[in-house]
């Protein structure tokens, strides 16, 4: 009777996972019922998310996860994270009125360019919104829609992300969440409602928005799946990397820097005011939101995004955990490579293949390509880790302190030649911790919603008791 139990749903651009959380005795056990590919398909010269698809799995993962309680329990609520950007155009009845777009569909990139070379204009939406002019920004891809369809003007009434839809589909309801807000470039940076400034830029119709609701929020019970018919929808951090920074078991001494690596490395930290100005408009800080409405200053470097697509070029990639180790291994083995890759490449956002992207920059730089899949992840590895450490670096330099951790979750955080990459170029230890950050942090705001934890700072605490750390010094 003491257990209380709720899943998260969990979305990736490359993966979802449908997690169900134990919560009994102060203690947060995890079981994953449900694990599926993501992938976009191409139309022509355009990317779309396959949402029926996503659903389909979403709604499966549930089944399963009422499939694994132990008799007579009941699952408790539901909350959902998702990838940053994406989003879905609707009328008031919920019907889909533009096709899903997917962040790496080129689309955006005429109206980048142009922000780019309108420093006056860059200057007043970095002001205004405190996001920098990246080309996944949903106000990139909405000034794309309204510009290439304006007959969308008149057809949608509402603008949700993709977490919001997914909660829309569980619920009935339609709310816009802070922390996915937060990644358009649309949001004030200093408030906690839309930015006037920025719609008016991008010509994106203010109507499409509400005012964001805080996480904790309670939507109602879930209305589409008989199964889970008892079941509360609760708004999380919509934002997978909001939920992963919730997870973080971080000291209360604000000495700790936040690495989530995943498909992207999200390098970041809490702050009670968001960085701007130009120092970091150059160093593309983005004012992201956490749920509760704080500051997560963060830079997004080019994170796993590269191994995985690179793999996709050898016939031979590791399909189980010791050919993993044994990949890393080798790559560890290897001498260093003679010059690292410039993670900025736009050729790296999203190429036909990633091995050849590489071996052009390498050539251009004269630089040898390594010989083989090793070789390449040792590159990787190693350029990934001096990224993190030049965010590191710029973060340090505004705020005028050392940090004392990095604090390692995702996928990378299991993988050892990051791990020490990223310590060694940052000369700061990392903390690596084998944990689904983001499904963790969906569940603890479920958690304290339900009131069965006072608070995030409470959760971490209790988190931190339990996790198992792998601690990486500096070397070198
Ligand atoms: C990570 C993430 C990043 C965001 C990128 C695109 O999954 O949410 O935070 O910048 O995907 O949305």
């Amino acid at each position: 009777p003491s257990a209380l139990y709720s899943a998260a749903v969990d979305l990736g651009a490359t993966s979802g996972r449908v997690i169900l959380g134990t919560w009994s005795r102060q203690r947060l056990t995890l079981a994953e019922v449900h694990r599926f590919p993501n992938t976009y398909r191409e139309l022509g010269p355009h990317a779309y998310w396959e949402l029926g698809a996503l659903w389909h799995e979403v709604q499966t993962g549930l089944r399963q996860a009422v499939a694994a309680l132990p008799r007579g329990a009941k699952l408790a609520s539901v909350g959902v994270d998702t990838w940053g950007c994406d989003h879905v155009l609707l009328n008031d009845a919920g019907r889909l009125v533009f096709p899903p777009h997917a962040y790496r569909d080129a689309r955006t990139q005429p109206g980048l360019q142009r922000l780019a070379r309108t420093r006056a204009a860059l200057e007043r939406v970095y002001a205004a919104t405190g996001i920098p002019n990246v080309f996944y920004n949903t106000s990139l891809q909405l000034a794309e829609t309204v510009a290439s369809c304006p007959a969308i003007e008149d057809l949608a009434t509402r603008c949700l992300l993709l977490s919001d839809y997914f909660n829309f589909l569980l619920s009935g309801r339609m709310e816009n969440e802070l922390s996915n807000a937060s990644t358009t470039q649309l949001l004030d940076v200093h408030g906690r409602d839309w930015s006037r400034a920025a719609l008016n830029h991008f010509r994106v119709p203010a109507e499409w928005f509400k005012a964001p609701i805080t996480s904790g929020t309670k939507l109602g019970r879930v209305r589409s799946l008989p199964e889970l018919a008892g079941t509360q929808v609760i708004a999380v951090p919509g934002h997978d990397t909001a939920s992963a920074y919730d997870a973080m078991p971080a000291a209360e001494n604000g000495g700790d820097l936040f690495l989530s690596s995943g498909t992207w490395s999200l390098v970041g930290f809490e702050n009670d005011a968001p960085l701007l100005g130009a120092d970091a408009l150059a160093a593309r800080i983005a004012n992201e939101r956490t749920g509760r409405g704080g500051y997560r200053p963060l830079t997004n470097v080019v994170g796993l995004f590269l191994l995985e697509q690179t793999m996709k070029d050898f016939s031979r990639r590791p399909s189980h955990d010791r050919e993993w180790a044994a990949l890393i291994a080798a790559a560890e083995k290897l001498p260093a490579p003679a010059g690292l890759l410039d993670l900025a490449d736009p050729a790296f956002a999203a190429p036909d293949s990633m091995k050849r992207a590489i071996d052009a920059q390498l050539k251009k730089r004269k630089l040898r390509a390594p010989k083989d899949l090793a070789g390449y992840t040792r590159l990787i590895c190693d350029s990934i880790g001096r990224g993190h450490a030049h965010a590191a670096q710029a973060f340090e330099h505004m705020i005028g302190r050392r940090f004392q951790r990095i604090l390692m979750v995702g996928g990378g955080s299991r993988n050892r030649l990051l791990c020490q990459a990223t310590a060694n170029a940052a000369g700061i230890p990392v903390a690596s911790f084998s944990l689904e950050g983001s499904a963790v942090g969906n569940l603890a705001s479920q958690l304290i919603a339900l009131g069965a934890v006072k608070d995030l700072k409470t959760f971490r605490r209790l988190l931190a008791h339990h996790l198992e750390q792998k601690a990486y010094a500096p070397r070198g």
